[in-house]
C-alpha cells in the first residue's frame, strides 16, 4: 500500500455517481470516500447522476485538457442504466481518458466489465489506497502489477492483483463534506424518512466477518470486517447535525453491529443528540448483546434494525452458510426480545433458493410463508422484507455450485445487463433462475402483496391512518385463509397510493 502519494498532479479526476434512486437519494458515500483519497493530490469533482438532469452532458462540459481520469461507482441495478451507456460514449469520444470503475457491480462482475472494451481498470473492493496509487502509476508510467485491489486486461488476459489487508478506517482522510456541499447542497441529501425529517446516510465499516453463500459482500471482503472508532463516527455525525440539521441516521454498513463495544461507545456519545438511527446487523450477534446494551441503544435513538433472517428452515440456513448460530427458533425468540426493548426488527427473507426437486423448492416457499406469519403473530411490528434469491458469484460455495449446475449463467456482455429482465434480477424481484417456475414466483409475489396489505410498512410515512385501516381490512381474509391468488384489489390500492417498498426504494 502506498500511503505517501504527496505529489500534486496537474491531472484532474471526475468521479461519477450514476443515478441510483428516483427520489430520496442519499449523500453519495462511495464517491465522497473516493474523493477523500484524492484530497491534496488531484483536483477532483463529483458529478451525481441523482442531482443532474443530463449527467452525461455535465460530465462532458466539465472536461478540461487536464482531465485524464474518470471514475464511476457502480452497484447492480438502476445505476447500470447510466453507467453503461455513458462509459461507452465517453470512451468513444475521448479514448485517451482512462475509465476506472469501482463498487460492488464492478468488483463482482469484473470480467464482463473489462471485456466491454470501454472500462480500462476495475478497483476490486476498497479504493482508498488503490485508486491514488493507480493514478500515480499511470501519471508516471510506473508498473501497476504491485498495486493491490486492482483488475485490468493485459494482452487479452485478465490480471487480478493481490487483495489488500482491510483498510484502517481511522487512518483515512476526512470526508470532504464542505467541498461536496459546494457542488451539491448537503441539505437536499438529508431526506425525510421514517426515522426523521433530515436523515443522514453514513458508512462506518468495511466488510463483514461472515460468509453467507448468497451475499455479494463475501467475494470482496472474504469474511473480514473493520470499523471506524465510535469517536470518529460521532464527530462526523455531530458536524452534519450542527451544520446542516441532520436529525436521524441510516448506517449503510453491511454489518454495523459486529462490535458490541463500539455500539456501546457510540450510543453513549450520541445519546444526548436526540437523533434516531437505524443500521444492519445479525440476529445471532445482537442476541448476544446484554440487556443493558439493548436498552442503552434504544435510549440513544436506535429505533429499527435490519436483519438478514433469510429463512426459518435450519437446513437451508446451513446451506446458505449463514455461519454463526442463527436458527429458526432463535429468529422467533429474538423478535419477541426486540419487542421488549421497543426496537423494531426489520427481517429480510430470501425465498426461492435452489433445491433438488421442484416440489422441494415449493415446499420451502410455503414453509417460509408460514414462518413469516408466525413472526408477525409474535411481534406484529416486525417489518418483513422479501427478496427472491438472486445468485452472486461466490465461487466455490455449495450454493453457487448448485446454481451453476442448474444451467444459470450471468450475462456475458455488459450491455445485456440493461435488459429489463436483468434489471429485475438485480432488484431481486425475478431472478431468472431455472429452478423457479412462474407459479413459484407468483406465489412469493402474491404473498408479499397480501402481507404488505395486511401489515403496511411503517417506513411509508405518507400513508394515512385511514389508508392503513382500509387496506388491512381488505387483505384480512386472504391473509388469514392463505388465499393469495390474484390479489388485484390490493395491488390497485398500492398503486394508487404509491405504496413504498423499502427493499427497492431504500430501507
Ligand atoms: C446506499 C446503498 C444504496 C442506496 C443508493 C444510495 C444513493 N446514492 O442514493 C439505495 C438504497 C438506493 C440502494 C439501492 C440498491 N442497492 Co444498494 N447499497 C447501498 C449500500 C448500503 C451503501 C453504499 C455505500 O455508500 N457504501 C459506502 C462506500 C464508502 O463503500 P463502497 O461503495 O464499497 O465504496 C468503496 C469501494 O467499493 C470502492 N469504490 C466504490 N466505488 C468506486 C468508484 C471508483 C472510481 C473507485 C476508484 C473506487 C470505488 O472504494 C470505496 C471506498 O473504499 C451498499 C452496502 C454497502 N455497505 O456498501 C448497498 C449495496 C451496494 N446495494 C446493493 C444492491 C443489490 C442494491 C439494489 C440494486 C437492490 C436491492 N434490492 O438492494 C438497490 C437498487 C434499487 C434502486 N432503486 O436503486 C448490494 C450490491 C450487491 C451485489 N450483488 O453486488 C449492496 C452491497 C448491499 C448488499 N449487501 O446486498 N443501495
Ligand atoms: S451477515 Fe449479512 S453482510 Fe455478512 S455475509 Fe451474511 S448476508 Fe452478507
Amino acid at each position: 500500500m502506498d500511503n505517501n502519494l504527496s505529489h500534486n498532479s496537474k491531472n484532474e479526476v471526475i468521479i461519477f455517481n450514476p443515478r441510483s434512486a428516483n427520489n430520496k437519494y442519499r449523500i453519495p458515500m462511495s464517491v465522497l470516500q473516493v474523493a477523500a483519497c484524492l484530497e491534496g493530490i488531484y483536483t477532483w469533482t463529483i458529478i451525481d447522476g441523482n442531482r443532474e438532469k443530463d449527467p452525461l452532458i455535465k460530465i462532458i462540459n466539465q472536461l478540461t485538457p487536464h482531465t485524464k481520469y474518470i471514475g464511476f461507482t457502480v452497484m447492480p441495478g438502476p445505476q447500470l442504466k447510466q453507467a453503461i451507456p455513458f462509459a461507452k460514449k465517453i470512451k468513444e469520444q475521448f479514448p485517451e481518458i482512462k475509465m476506472i470503475w469501482g463498487g460492488y457491480f464492478a468488483s463482482n462482475q469484473f470480467k464482463t466489465v473489462l471485456e466491454s472494451g470501454y472500462v480500462d481498470y476495475v478497483i476490486n473492493g476498497p479504493g482508498d489506497y488503490a485508486f491514488p496509487s493507480l493514478l500515480n502509476a499511470l501519471d508516471n508510467n510506473l508498473p501497476i502489477d504491485g498495486i493491490e485491489n486492482l483488475i485490468f486486461v493485459r494482452n487479452k488476459e485478465i490480471i487480478k492483483t493481490q487483495k489488500a489487508e482491510l483498510v484502517n478506517y481511522d487512518d483515512l482522510k476526512p470526508l470532504p463534506y464542505d467541498k461536496l456541499n459546494a457542488i451539491y447542497d448537503i441539505p437536499s441529501y438529508l431526506g425525510k424518512t421514517y426515522l426523521g425529517k433530515k436523515t443522514l446516510a453514513y458508512h462506518s465499516s468495511f466488510g463483514c466477518p461472515f460468509t453467507c453463500s448468497f451475499c455479494a459482500v463475501v467475494p470482496i471482503y472474504n469474511a473480514k470486517w473493520k470499523g471506524k472508532a465510535a469517536q470518529g463516527i460521532y464527530k462526523d455525525v455531530k458536524y452534519i447535525k450542527d451544520k446542516w440539521g441532520a436529525d436521524s441516521i441510516e448506517f449503510h454498513d453491511n454489518n454495523f453491529f459486529v462490535s458490541e463495544k463500539r455500539v456501546i461507545e457510540f450510543s453513549k456519545l450520541v445519546k444526548d443528540e436526540q437523533m434516531i438511527w437505524w443500521g444492519e446487523g445479525r440476529i445471532d450477534t445482537i442476541n448476544k448483546y446484554k440487556d443493558e446494551t439493548l436498552a442503552l441503544m434504544r435510549e440513544a435513538g436506535c429505533k429499527m434494525i435490519f436483519f438478514g433472517a433469510e429463512t426459518g428452515n435450519d437446513a437451508i440456513l446451513k446451506k446458505m452458510d449463514k455461519g454463526g448460530t442463527q436458527t429458526g427458533k432463535q429468529i422467533l425468540e429474538f423478535a419477541a426480545r426486540m419487542k421488549k426493548f421497543d426496537i423494531i426488527p426489520e427481517y429480510s427473507f430470501v425465498l426461492g433458493t435452489p433445491a433438488d426437486t421442484e416440489q422441494e423448492v415449493m415446499d420451502q416457499i410455503n414453509f417460509d410463508i408460514d414462518f413469516i406469519k408466525q413472526i408477525k403473530a409474535i411481534n406484529p411490528d416486525t417489518e418483513i422484507i422479501i427478496y427472491v434469491y438472486s445468485p452472486v458469484p461466490t465461487e466455490g460455495s455449495d450454493m453457487y455450485n448448485k446454481v451453476l449446475d442448474s444451467g444459470f449463467r450471468f450475462p456475458e456482455k455488459l450491455e445485456d445487463w440493461l435488459n429489463n429482465s436483468w434489471e429485475n434480477f438485480d432488484l431481486r424481484k425475478n431472478p431468472l433462475t431455472p429452478w423457479l417456475t412462474h407459479e413459484m414466483i407468483d406465489k412469493i409475489k402474491n404473498f408479499e402483496t397480501v402481507l404488505n396489505g395486511y401489515y403496511p410498512t411503517v417506513s411509508d410515512i405518507r400513508m394515512k391512518p385511514y389508508q392503513r385501516k382500509l387496506i388491512k381490512m381488505l387483505s384480512g381474509l386472504r391473509y388469514k385463509t392463505n388465499f393469495f391468488h390474484y390479489p388485484y384489489e390490493i395491488k390497485v390500492l398500492q398503486k394508487i397510493w404509491n405504496y413504498r417498498q423499502p427493499e427497492i426504494q431504500g430501507f
